[in-house]
C-alpha cells in the first residue's frame, strides 16, 4: 500500500463521522437513537440479526464508489481490478460456508434473488408450487399480493394439523399440477425442513427445486439443519438474518451447477450468472459485498458456531417455558430459531400481543398461523426468533426468564377487540425495567452497553 497515513480506513470513518455530526445533526441524532434503542429492548424479531462492527466498517467502505457491472475479470467498467477481488473474496467465502459448487453474490435480498430465479426460469403463467404464506411460506414464494403469485399460476401447499410440512400434500399437488419450480424454505417454520424428500417429488414430475433458506442460513452452514445446497437445484438466501451480515441475498448452486441450462447455452451456473446479470439486475454494491465477504468469513468460525447453538438451545428453553405455561405453539415446539406462538386460544391478536409487548421493551413480529382468519396486518400470533438473543449471549437461564416477562405482560393485557389494549403502567415499567437490565449485562459483542436501570435481577 503507498501514499497512505496510517490506519486510512479508520481517518475516513472519523472524519464521516465528524461531519455527520457537525453538518447533520438531525440524522446523527436519530441514527444515535436507533443505537440507544438497540441496546435497550430486547429484540426476538425471528428476521432480526445484529452486525459485528467490521461488518459495519466494511458495509461503509470506499468500495462503495465503484460501478463495476459484470463480474470479476469480465467487467463492463474500467477500475474494477482492486473490487474483483472483493467479489472474488465473497464468492469463494459463500461457497466455502454453504459447500456449494456456485455462488453469486450480487442479488441485493432474498427476495430479489428468488425473482431472479423465478424470471429467468420461467414465463408468465407457468405452474409453480410454493408454501402458504399462512403456513409459514414468504410473499416471493407464491402470494397472490407479490409479483410471484400474480405472473406464475401458484399452487399452495402447506402444513399438517400438526403443524408439520405436509409432504403427502406437496407430492399430490405437484403429480396433479406439473410445476416447473418447487419452491422449498419458510419464513415462519419451526421444525427442520427435508430437502431430499422435495428433491424425491420435484425429480417425479421434472421441476426444478428452489431452496430458500433465508431463515436457518446459519444454521445450514453449521450443520445444525440439513443443507439443501445438493439436494434443490438452486438454493437463495439473504445475508442479513442467521448470517449476521449485511442486507443482501446469496444465489447457490451444489450438485446441480453444471447441468444443462434450461434454454440451452452452458450449464445452470452460466445461466444463474445471466438471470442475475443483465437479465435482472445492473451494477452490484461492492461495499455490501464486502459486508457480505466479512459476514462469511465468521460464519466459519468456532464462535460462531457456538451462536449458532445457542441460537437452537435458547429457543428450545423458550419453547418448552411458553407451552408449559399454556401458549399453544404451531408444530408443538422448534427446531431452530423460531418459536411460533398461536394466540386465539388467549382471544388475544398477534397485533395486541405484538404491541404490548414492545411498550414493555420486547420486539417480536404479529405473524398469522396456519388456517388464520385473521388480515395480516392483526394476525392471530406471534412470531418469537433468537438469532439476535444468542447474539447477545442470552443462556437457558435468560432464555426461561425471557418466556417468563413474555407471559407476565401478555396475562396482565386488557384487551378491547382485535387492535385495543392497555398494559397496566406498573407492568410495562417493571418489564422495561428487567428488559433493560437484561440487554445491559448481555451487550452486543462490540457494541456499548447500556446502562444498568437495577430491576435488582
Ligand atoms: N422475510 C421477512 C421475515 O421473515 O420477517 C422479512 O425479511
Amino acid at each position: 500500500m503507498n501514499g497512505f497515513t496510517e490506519a486510512p480506513l479508520t481517518n475516513i470513518m472519523a472524519t464521516g463521522l465528524d461531519r455527520l455530526r457537525g453538518d447533520d445533526p438531525e440524522l446523527y441524532d436519530v441514527l444515535v437513537r436507533e443505537l440507544d434503542r438497540q441496546s435497550t429492548v430486547l429484540s426476538l424479531v425471528a428476521s432480526s440479526s445484529v452486525v459485528d462492527p467490521s461488518v459495519l466498517a466494511s458495509l461503509a467502505s470506499v468500495a462503495v464508489n465503484v460501478t463495476a457491472e459484470g463480474y470479476p475479470g469480465r467487467r463492463y467498467h474500467a477500475g474494477c481490478e482492486v473490487v474483483d477481488d472483493i467479489e472474488q473474496l465473497a464468492i469463494d467465502r459463500a461457497r466455502r460456508t454453504f459447500g456449494a459448487r456456485y455462488a453469486n453474490v450480487q442479488s441485493h435480498s432474498a427476495t430479489n434473488a428468488n425473482y431472479t430465479v423465478l424470471s429467468a426460469l420461467l414465463r408468465p403463467g407457468d405452474p409453480v408450487l410454493g408454501m402458504e404464506l399462512e403456513h409459514g411460506g414468504h410473499l416471493t414464494h407464491g402470494s397472490p399480493a407479490a409479483y410471484a403469485g400474480q405472473y406464475f399460476r401458484v399452487v399452495g401447499y402447506g402444513l399438517t394439523d400438526e403443524g408439520l410440512i405436509d409432504y403427502d400434500q406437496v407430492h399430490r399437488l405437484a403429480t396433479g399440477h406439473r410445476p416447473r419450480v418447487i419452491i422449498c424454505g419458510a419464513t415462519a417454520y419451526p421444525r427442520s425442513i427435508d430437502f431430499a424428500r422435495f428433491r424425491q417429488i420435484a425429480d417425479e414430475v421434472g421441476a426444478y427445486l428452489l431452496a430458500d433458506i433465508s431463515h436457518t442460513a446459519g444454521l445450514v452452514a453449521t450443520g445444525l439443519h440439513p443443507s439443501p445446497i445438493d439436494h434443490a437445484h438452486i438454493t437463495t438466501t439473504c445475508t442479513h438474518k442467521q448470517l449476521f451480515g449485511p442486507r443482501g441475498g446469496l444465489i447457490l448452486s451444489g450438485r446441480d451447477h453444471d447441468a444443462p441450462a434450461p434454454r440451452g447455452r452452458g450449464t445452470l451456473a452460466d445461466f444463474l450468472q445471466r438471470a442475475v446479470f443483465p437479465f435482472s439486475q445492473g451494477a452490484p454494491a461492492l461495499n455490501t459485498i464486502a459486508a457480505k465477504a466479512r459476514a462469511l468469513d465468521m460464519v466459519t468460525t468456532a464462535e460462531f458456531r457456538a451462536v449458532a447453538e445457542r441460537i437452537v438451545e435458547i429457543g428450545g428453553v423458550l419453547a418448552e417455558t411458553l407451552a408449559g405455561l399454556g401458549y399453544r405453539l404451531v408444530s408443538g415446539g422448534t427446531d431452530n430459531h423460531i418459536v411460533l406462538v398461536d394466540l386465539s386460544p388467549k382471544g388475544m391478536t398477534g397485533f395486541v400481543a405484538e404491541q404490548a409487548l414492545e411498550e414493555c421493551g420486547i420486539v417480536v413480529n404479529k405473524n398469522r398461523v396456519p388456517r388464520d382468519p385473521t388480515p395480516a396486518f392483526v394476525t392471530g400470533g406471534i412470531r418469537i426468533g433468537t438469532n439476535s438473543a444468542a447474539r447477545r449471549g442470552l443462556g437457558r437461564e435468560d432464555a426461561r426468564y425471557c418466556a417468563e416477562l413474555i407471559d407476565q405482560v401478555l396475562r396482565s393485557v386488557e384487551v378491547h377487540g382485535e387492535r385495543g389494549y392497555r398494559v397496566p403502567p406498573s407492568v410495562r415499567m417493571s418489564v422495561r425495567a428487567r428488559v433493560a437490565d437484561l440487554c445491559a449485562r448481555r451487550p452486543v459483542p462490540g457494541y456499548p452497553a447500556a446502562e444498568l436501570a437495577s430491576s435488582g435481577r
